[in-house]
């Protein structure tokens, strides 16, 4: 085994990818790769605790995967692979249920707000969500967990998990930390800069998304919702300026001072221009390699198989150790 520390994380394949899961996620993980022992998963299973299209399922699995490549992941320096690929994920999930609360779970702000999307049809898989991600996490003695800051929660409750379980038996999981970036840890929507932009927004004006062309970014960054200040400045009363300052900054590595500044004496209009010509520059390598990269199966599915292989032989040591702390018999 490397020195180096591990790194987990993983997006739902619940439809194309937005700025905001690669300036929270993705742009996070491509530097890190460099340093970490790095794992990154497209959590399949996750994805159909709301209703899904299986074909679309289908294509959005291979089109993260696509997306992941084409950002910079390295299938030579980290782990690439589905889910649904390493039955340990669902196995560990099962043997963590058993040490998980319903208050807890209940308490889930992304379960009470996805919740009220699905009424009528909320089901065991969306409220039990957060202890698979718990297993995928713990399943690779993950050190540190790249995400957004709306994954905080959940992040405590895996934490929790694990600490209960080695006070329980033995030290068996290592504790994960957060890893959430000051710049881009929540991108909010366009439309209501109040709320994050998210994938499965009803209001495609919203978000950017990954595949977006040139002038579908540059038309929803026009309309961007700001504020009547009439002035450029970076504070929590101007939400909608505060994040096209934001984009810009983690993209362009600038603070936001520096472009409170270069702004000075100019009007929103220019902001969004500005904002869309710098995001539609770092989109556009990734939107053409992803379209590439999604035509040739065969390349991904060499990449997927391998990273699953790799994935599993961590995965079955992890589990076989749970299984034995609790008290299953072996079969061998
Ligand atoms: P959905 O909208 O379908 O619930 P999502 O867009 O929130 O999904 P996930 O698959 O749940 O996407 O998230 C993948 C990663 O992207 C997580 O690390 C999450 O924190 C991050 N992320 C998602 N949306 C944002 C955002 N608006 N800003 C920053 N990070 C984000
Ligand atoms: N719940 C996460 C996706 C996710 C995840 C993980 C992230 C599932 N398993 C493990 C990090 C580590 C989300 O972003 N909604």
């Amino acid at each position: 085994m490397s020195e180096k520390k591990t790194i987990f994380s993983g997006i739902q394949p619940s439809g194309a990818l937005t700025l905001g899961n690669y300036l929270g996620a993705i742009k996070n993980w491509v530097e890190l790769q460099e340093d970490y022992h790095s794992i990154f998963c497209i959590v399949d299973m996750h994805a159909i605790t709301v209703p899904k299209e299986p074909k679309d399922l289908r294509h959005n699995t291979l089109e993260v995967l696509s997306n992941y490549i084409a950002s910079g992941l390295d299938p030579d320096k980290a782990t690439l692979f589905i889910q649904s690929h390493v039955s340990a994920h669902a196995e560990l999930a099962w043997v963590l249920n058993c040490f998980s609360y319903f208050g807890e779970l209940g308490r889930m702000t992304q379960f009470k707000d996805k919740s009220k999307k699905n009424e009528g049809n909320i089901t065991a898989g969306l409220f039990d969500y957060p202890v698979l991600m718990a297993a995928d996490i713990l399943l690779y003695q993950t050190d540190l967990v790249p995400v957004g800051e709306d994954q905080r929660q959940h992040l405590e409750l895996s934490r929790d998990i694990a600490q209960r379980f080695n006070n329980r038996f033995s030290p068996t999981f290592v504790v994960p930390e957060p890893y959430i970036s000051k710049i881009g840890a929540k991108v909010m929507s366009l439309q209501d800069p109040l709320s994050k932009m998210s994938k499965s927004d009803d209001n495609d004006n919203s978000y950017i998304l990954l595949n977006d062309k040139p002038d579908d970014i540059l038309r929803k960054f026009k309309r961007a919702v700001t504020d009547s200040v009439g002035v450029i400045g970076y504070n929590t009363e101007q939400p909608g300026v505060k994040n096209l300052i934001d984009i810009c900054s983690k993209i362009t590595g600038e603070s936001a001072e520096a472009i409170v500044q270069k702004f000075e004496n100019k009007g929103y209009a220019e902001l969004k221009q500005t904002t869309a010509e710098i995001v539609i520059e770092e989109l556009r390598p990734i939107r053409e390699e992803s379209e590439k990269l999604l035509k040739d199966k065969e390349y991904l599915q060499r990449i997927y198989q391998k990273g699953a292989e790799k994935a599993e032989d961590v995965g079955r040591k992890t589990l076989r150790k749970v299984y034995k702390k609790v008290g299953f018999v072996s079969r061998y």
